[in-house]
């Protein structure tokens, strides 16, 4: 066989060599192996070019052609597979990201508000309701806001230190000792001196829900709880008022007509003071272990603004006076749900939470 016509054959042995194995790869990578091993600079074709160099000069063209042909051929070839293999591989892709859409979602754990929250945000409506403005303050406040604008001299003993959360590093502008908030109050007395600054005089009615914190822990008190207190200043207000709104708060809250009676009691900030008590809402007054047997159960603590605290606001106490009083709403939750310990409300146990409807 002549020199050229063994180059020839090689060239076709080739190609058809080529042409099955680019239809067989199973990826484009395979095919790019397969592009690199016949077409590459060191690959089979160029091994068969190096042939071209012992033929006649004569020759020489003939057999470029051929080559130029081979080359072309599986150029060709690879670029067919090529098209055909990324559409089958987009074709794998899509079925193996395929989504079953008719499938039912994953059931998503809807959260629900805290039963304190839940009772702050209640009671707090009530009064709202009646036309009480709504009003917070920071938590953080100075002793003229939290105590002495109160009548709460400093040797009264709420100012002790086992009572307050001071705030060591911490000092007002003026030099002030700060410290945690031990009831609303100090929202009241800013609210009225922001009216007052505004309006002139009064009247107002305002309630303030919000965290409070006082350095006591044992089984019915806890470090940081809630309170709501309540007032109201206009010119003849007087303690009918004050039972009447309780009246109505009380048996708003307890959704049913609750019996309320004010026993005299000792508060710097009123005078007179009253301790308030319902009858008791879990053996309709008849005398049982919450209430020892008295029918009676202690909620509040209210009476009427002492007039010292009207002077530190600049109200004159001889024209105006107001009611006021407080509540703690740990207490009133545990009295209309029959939650038996304080503790439960901090502990955070889930089966406490889900019979409370907090947690699934
Ligand atoms: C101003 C004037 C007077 C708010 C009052 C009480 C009585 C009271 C306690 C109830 C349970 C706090 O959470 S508790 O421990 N509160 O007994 N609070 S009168 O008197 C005010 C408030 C603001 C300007």
């Amino acid at each position: 066989m002549s020199e050229i016509e063994s180059l020839k054959g090689q060239l076709d042995s080739l190609q058809t060599a080529a042409l099955v194995a680019f239809a067989q790869a199973e990826d484009l990578s395979a095919l790019q192996q397969l592009r690199v091993h016949y077409l590459g600079k060191k690959g089979a074709l160029t091994e068969v070019l190096k042939g071209v160099g012992k033929l006649p000069p004569a020759e020489r063209p003939v057999i470029g052609q051929y080559v130029n042909q081979t080359k072309a051929a599986l150029t060709q070839a690879l670029e067919l597979s090529e098209a055909e293999l990324a559409v089958k591989g987009k074709a794998l892709r899509i079925e193996a990201e395929r989504l079953d859409i008719t499938l039912s979602g994953r059931k998503q754990a809807v959260g629900a508000l805290h039963p304190v929250q839940q009772g702050l945000d209640e009671i707090t409506a009530i009064f709202a309701q009646m036309g009480f403005a709504v009003a917070e303050g920071p938590e953080i406040e100075d002793e003229f806001h939290n105590f002495d604008a109160l009548n709460i001299p400093p040797e009264h003993p709420a100012r002790a230190m086992h009572d307050t959360f001071f705030l060591k590093d911490l000092h007002s502008d003026s030099g002030e000792p700060m410290l945690l908030r031990t009831h609303t109050s100090p929202v009241q007395i800013r609210t009225m001196k922001r009216f007052l600054a505004e309006h002139g005089e009064p009247p107002l009615a305002v309630v303030a829900p919000g965290r409070v914190y006082r350095c006591d822990y044992d089984v019915t008190h806890s470090p940081m709880f809630h309170q709501v207190e309540v007032f109201k200043v206009d010119r003849d207000v007087s303690m009918a008022h004050l039972k009447g709104v309780l009246q109505h708060f009380l048996s708003t809250y307890f959704e049913k007509e609750v019996g309320i009676r004010l026993r005299p009691h000792y508060f710097p900030f009123t005078e007179p003071s009253a301790e308030v008590d319902i009858s008791c809402v879990f053996c309709a007054a008849k005398g049982c272990r919450i209430c020892k047997g008295s029918g009676w159960i202690e909620v509040l603590g209210s009476g009427m603004i002492h007039p010292n605290v009207l002077r530190s606001v600049g109200i004159d106490g001889d024209e105006f006076s107001g009611f006021a009083f407080g509540l703690g709403v740990e207490r009133l939750v545990m009295l209309k749900k029959g939650i038996p310990d304080l503790r439960l409300f901090f502990e955070n146990d889930v089966r406490f939470l889900r019979r409370m409807g907090v947690s699934k």
